[in-house]
């Protein structure tokens, strides 16, 4: 088919760099004109895009259509041969790692601010995932900034927009484009994981005194939940909620946490439910609540690589190691000490993952964050986390055939193998750069001159005194590629084996926000009734101590977190 090409000169814009996870800002930035076509373009500029396969897809949010149109045109000017779309422009991020590695593309761009709000006066985000289906590494997203500090101009090719609602193959002047259904792949995959017959019959059997429901937030996974939960594992359509992806999500956060994702909380608790899930906007968290039960991340991924066996994947192919960002708690690292596993520590944020899994020597790893996942992607994984929950209960009750063993029985059991790892998240969103700069100073100031090293804190309420045993900067050298990461958060160590981290967000779109991560661990000889605590009780000596040590509250100049999880 003839089609004119055109060259669109244009200037730098500051800040296109991406961050924890892509580029993240307010639509009204990306909507300024050359702002989205100028970090496209520079996206091209940093692959081998003549020829290549990519994959487009994202949560659906408000500004996804256009960009899609925007990502045709120019890869198409830069010599793209084919583009995998999914339909109305909808895969979940799991589903496009999934859909990149399936047909060996070359790469995809994800069109996702995750669990940031969505809508006009909202956020957008483009991430530029590679082969392996994973985000990109720091050497290319660096690349990628890069050029962005340098483009002059920009290609587009001429053409009608494409129908983004009609499955088929389609060609778009010299490249060929395939929409696809967003879900059908991604069910395949997980049914090829997970003992699907067993928890069907497990759920069929109990369907009385273990009820599941599942909330999207309004973000992607609705589709995805409808087909796993109520198509395949014939559960009643009652069992999903929200499911319907917005643009605006709603006007919620589509974050799975106790504060954002209320709505799964109040109904959880409103109908006395077992097993409660929810996922974020782009389908790569996960939250397991039941009735009385809250399941924090870093004990969801310990107790999935404990269980590892129940689930069909792992018996056949074997674990091959364990991990988990630096924040997350310790409670992973004692599984592979029992089980004699690798394990490993790495910074915030899943490309640090992939290496690992590329070569092998990382099977089941998960963030604090509600990110849980494993080598079958190079993404977290929403869904198959709360398939996994669901897999592992099903095996838990088969072999305790006259008592239902439900969330917390299984928690209380890990804790009495492992002991519990008490711990917490404070986040202190939007607070102005400046502060948060100035506490990151006095921390470093403190690191470089031992100032709190051996001093002894005690908690007013609880009377616990803390002594600090040491501070340091988290660096990261991967074990494969050897590329170094600095600066990854600051941790201070007590002398009862406590923590706590103070990090800047890498994801946010305004200010700077400041999270601070605390961990106290409690070894299994201890009694139930202390293993059992409630978390914010097991940490309240510790948090003050923190919030003390760090002089957090007067650097931010706030009093209370936005977030606590
Ligand atoms: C946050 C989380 C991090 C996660 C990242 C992307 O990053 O802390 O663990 O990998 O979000 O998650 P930061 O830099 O804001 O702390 V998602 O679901 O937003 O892609
Ligand atoms: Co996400």
């Amino acid at each position: 088919m003839p089609h004119t090409m055109q060259e669109i000169p244009t200037k730098p814009f500051d800040g296109q760099k991406p961050g924890t996870s892509g580029l993240r800002k307010r639509v009204k930035v990306f909507q300024q004109e050359h702002y989205t076509e100028n970090f496209i373009q520079s996206i091209f500029n940093s692959i081998e895009a003549k020829g290549s396969t990519l994959v487009i897809g994202g949560d659906g949010r408000y500004f996804s259509p256009e960009t899609v149109q925007t990502i045709l045109k120019i890869g198409s000017a830069n010599g793209v041969e084919k583009f995998i779309v999914g339909k109305d422009s909808i895969l979940s991020t799991p589903a496009v790692s999934n859909i990149i590695r399936k047909y060996k593309a070359n790469g995809g761009i994800l069109l996702t601010a995750s669990h940031n709000p969505g809508g006009p006066d909202k956020d957008f985000g483009i991430k530029y995932n590679v082969s392996n289906g994973g985000p990109a590494p720091e050497n290319v997203t660096n690349k990628i900034y890069e050029n962005t500090k340098t483009i002059v101009s920009y290609k587009v090719i001429e053409a009608p927009p494409v129908d983004l609602s009609k499955i088929g193959e389609f060609s778009y002047g010299p490249t060929k484009v395939s929409i696809i259904d967003s879900v059908a792949d991604y069910v395949v995959l997980l049914e090829s994981i997970f003992d699907f017959p067993l928890i069907k019959s497990f759920l069929s059997s109990h369907s009385n005194d273990f009820r599941v429901l599942f909330d999207g937030l309004n973000g992607v996974t609705g589709p995805y939940a409808q087909a796993l939960f109520v198509d395949v594992l014939g559960l009643p359509k009652s069992s999903i909620q929200n499911c319907i992806p917005l643009p605006d999500f709603g006007g919620g956060h589509p974050d799975p946490n106790l504060i954002y994702a209320h709505t799964l909380v109040d109904a959880v608790e409103k109908d006395g439910i077992e097993f409660g899930a929810a996922s974020d906007g782009d389908g790569d968290r996960n939250m397991i609540y039941g009735k009385g039960a809250f399941v924090t991340p870093s004990d969801s991924v310990a107790i999935i690589a404990h269980w590892a066996d129940a689930i069909p994947y792992f018996k056949k192919g074997g674990v091959k190691g364990l991990a988990r960002s630096m924040p997350t708690s310790k409670a992973i690292d004692l599984v592979a000490q029992k089980k004699g596993f690798e394990y490993f520590e790495v910074p915030t944020g899943w490309k640090f993952f992939g290496n690992l899994m590329d070569a092998g020597r990382l099977s089941i790893c998960g963030e604090e964050s509600f990110g849980t996942g494993s080598d079958h992607i190079r993404e977290k994984d929403g869904l198959w986390a709360v398939v996994a929950w669901l897999n592992i209960l099903a095996a838990a009750n088969r072999e305790s055939p006259n008592r239902l063993v439900g969330i917390n029985e299984l928690l209380y059991a890990h804790y009495a193998i492992y002991g519990r790892s008490f711990f917490s998240r404070y986040d202190y969103e939007e607070v102005p750069s400046a502060g948060a700069n100035a506490l990151v100073a006095h921390l470093n100031h403190a690191l470089d001159s031992g100032s709190l090293t051996n001093t002894t804190h005690k908690s007013a309420s609880t009377g616990t005194t803390f002594t600090v045993s040491g501070l340091y900067d988290f660096a990261y050298t991967d074990p494969i590629d050897k590329s170094v990461s600095k600066n990854q958060g600051q941790v201070i160590t007590f002398s009862d084996g406590s923590r706590v981290v103070f990090r800047l967000s890498g994801t946010g779109s305004e200010g700077a926000t400041v999270r601070m991560y605390v961990e106290r661990y409690v070894g299994p000889e201890a009694s139930a009734e202390e293993l059992k605590r409630d978390a914010a009780e097991g940490l309240k000596g510790l948090i003050e101590v923190a919030l003390e040590l760090s002089k957090l509250k007067e650097f931010l100049g706030v009093d209370k977190p936005t977030v606590i999880t």
